[in-house]
């Protein structure tokens, strides 16, 4: 079941991890495996598995995932500086759990957004 994704677990409370915010659509949560010293995933509470499916039902959660992200950037202290947000989408995207998240990444220089 959907329902059943890590991050469904921990939007639940079943399995630990470092929640850095939560309200009524999204929750926030530190990656288990940072690539920056601040790199937070927002996710819908509610499981959508890829942004491919979203639909326009999902626009609130959507947009309160960006909101989210932003604020989170202004308490880490980053926002200043600059950061990045990224959501990985499927296959090709580099997805590997497939409930939607969105990972704010910041408190160093990111470089150029990908390899060529
Ligand atoms: P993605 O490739 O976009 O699907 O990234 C998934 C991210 O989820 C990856 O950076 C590691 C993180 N992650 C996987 N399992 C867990 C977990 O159990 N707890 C936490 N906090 N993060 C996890």
């Amino acid at each position: 079941m959907p329902e059943d994704t890590i991050f469904a677990r921990i939007v639940r409370g079943e399995i630990p991890a470092d929640i850095v915010y939560r309200d009524d659509l999204v929750t926030a949560f530190r990656d288990i495996h940072p690539i920056a010293p601040t790199h937070v995933l927002i996710v819908p509470n509610r499981v959508i598995p890829t942004l491919a499916d979203a639909t326009a039902s999902d626009e609130a959660v959507l947009g309160r995932m960006l909101r989210v992200a932003a604020d989170i950037a202004a308490g880490e202290g980053i926002a200043q500086d600059g950061y990045r947000v990224m959501i990985n989408c499927r296959d090709h995207g580099g997805q590997e759990v497939y409930h939607l998240h969105l990972h704010l990444l910041g408190g160093r220089p990111l470089g150029p957004m990908m390899r060529r």
